[in-house]
């Protein structure tokens, strides 16, 4: 009975509990937290494959500079044989990365790369991996010597982007062709160099990578295969762990070499390709796999990629011709500009590279956009916390992005200004963040807001990726001319691998 009385009471509490939670429960109001949606701002999925981080941020660094400078300033020759005395390397001033910063920036550059060891082996730095370095220099300018620690502590002062250029190949090195070569020297010399600074935003790796040289002495012909020689897996994962950011460029797999040397990227350029398949520099791959976004190396300069006397500076015309062919076809543009035997660049080019940013401040300095009313042939429904509107595109925030609905995969964006405006170029970006998508694109202008007429009939306008900026008249190399008297513009979308995504758009 006892235990019958008992089992009773229990029942009841327990009801009591029951109830009383239910009743607090009902007045709690109803509330839908994140985690019961799935979708909750309504983004699109990514279109595979997407970029890292460090790619993302690397793509904005855009258009920066290389500055090959080292022995082979001092031999004239551009592949040193890796048998030149340190003592050549005699610098007749300090060698001043701060001028050759300085001069980029005013080109519009927002970074460099700077040769640190070429193929001839020679460090110019102090490194504790070989004696081929600055400690054995010619004079007390050349000893005392620090490209690392003085490129990267200028570009911190200056607010710019820097990383350096290792060679893989090494033609002084009697090791080079032997394992330790790999894990002994090369390795060490890239963590060396990534103790510099943990901000770097790429190491810069050629693709030379064999052949003869002196070798400690060997003079012999030492051939690798590149491919698995240099332990790259390890040596992206050594250095992440102490420059996060860095991309390791060409053979470090996270950015690919455009294909030529002459400052072109293809019309038609897509940021993904298949690792080590066929050759798609200037091009990319639709169906490529990874990301790996194309980077131009190209010369400022009439001659080698080392100073020599007697060169020129190529015309701010053909420099900005190269710019609108690499960045403006979803490429980085790295530009070379070698310092002489004063460690400086020559006054020709000092005053070149302010030439071309006055002329990039012209041309494509005064955005004709955000005075225009736009319209778009649709615009993805807007989620709780992110709307998908046109005027993501000309708010300047690199995080906001118009973008369609699912399954659409054409679509129109007409500007309209109040007054005809004077337009010579139009730039695209896709918010690349979620893939790189556009495959087709026209564009028309009306001078009187309705009477369409085409535009850029003469390049092919399919591509967008990262950047895209297209001639209105076609041509990259005619000369600026009157351009074209526009109260509308409109961007047709033709086709594209998913949903289109625009982070910017800008009429010049
Ligand atoms: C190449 C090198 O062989 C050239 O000397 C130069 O440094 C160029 C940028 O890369 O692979």
């Amino acid at each position: 009975m006892k235990h019958r009385t008992l089992t009773y009471l229990m029942c009841l509490t327990l009801a009591y509990a029951i109830m009383a939670t239910n009743s607090m429960l009902a007045q709690q109001p109803f509330e839908l937290t994140d985690e019961a949606l799935t979708w909750p701002d309504n983004e699109p999925a990514p279109c595979q494959p997407v970029p890292t981080e460090r790619q993302l941020a690397w793509n904005e660094t855009e258009f920066y500079a290389f500055f090959h400078y080292g022995m082979n300033t001092y031999t004239g020759k551009e592949w040193g044989n890796g048998d030149e005395k340190e003592s050549i390397f005699a610098p007749t001033a300090a060698p001043n990365p701060r001028q050759w910063l300085e001069a980029v920036k005013a080109a519009g550059m927002k970074g460099g790369i700077a040769v640190v060891k070429h193929h001839d082996g020679f460090c110019l730095w102090p490194t504790a991996t070989t004696t081929h370095n600055v400690s054995g220099a010619g004079n007390a300018y050349g000893r005392a010597t620090n490209i690392p620690r003085d490129f990267a502590a200028a570009a911190q002062a200056l607010g710019m982007k820097y990383g350096f250029y290792v060679s893989p190949w090494d033609r002084n090195s009697a090791f080079y062709g032997e394992d330790n070569y790999v894990t002994d020297v090369f390795l060490r010399q890239c963590l060396e160099l990534a103790e510099y600074g943990s901000d770097q935003f790429e190491m810069w790796f050629d693709g030379a990578n064999g052949g003869t040289g002196y070798y400690g002495g060997r003079n012999a012909n030492v051939s690798v295969d590149a491919s698995i020689y240099y332990d790259i897996p390890n040596l992206r994962a050594r250095v992440h762990q102490i420059a996060p950011n860095c991309v390791m460029w060409g053979v470090g797999g996270e950015a690919r070499w455009i294909g030529n040397e002459q400052g072109w990227a293809g019309e038609t350029n897509w940021a993904m390709a298949d690792r080590g398949g066929s050759f798609t520099g200037m091009y990319g791959q639709e169906q490529g796999w990874i990301w790996l976004p194309g980077e131009s190396d190209a010369k400022a300069t009439s001659g080698g990629w080392f100073w020599h006397n007697g060169e020129t500076v190529l015309s701010a015309e053909r420099l900005f011709q190269m710019y609108l062919e690499t960045v403006g076809r979803n490429a980085t543009l790295i530009l070379n500009c070698p310092p002489d035997k004063s460690g400086a660049l020559p006054q020709a080019t000092v005053n070149r590279l302010a030439e071309l940013g006055k002329m990039l401040g012209q041309r494509l300095g005064k955005d004709l956009a955000p005075a225009a009313h736009i319209e778009v042939s649709e615009t993805r429904t807007a989620g709780a916390a992110r709307n998908y509107e046109a005027a993501n595109m000309t708010d300047a925030d690199k995080d906001t992005y118009w973008a369609a609905n699912d399954g659409t995969t054409a679509a129109t964006i007409t500007l309209t200004w109040d007054t005809p405006q004077t337009i010579r170029y139009l730039q695209l970006m896709e918010f690349i963040r979620k893939g790189q998508r556009i495959k087709r694109f026209h564009v028309e202008y009306a001078t009187d807001g309705s009477t369409w007429k085409p535009l850029a009939t003469t390049c092919e306008t399919t591509t967008v990726g990262y950047k895209r900026i297209i001639p209105l008249n076609g041509s990259t190399s005619s000369s600026y001319g009157n351009g074209y008297q526009a109260k509308a513009l409109r961007i047709s979308i033709d086709d594209s691998r998913a949903c289109p995504l625009l982070s910017s758009l800008s009429v010049f």
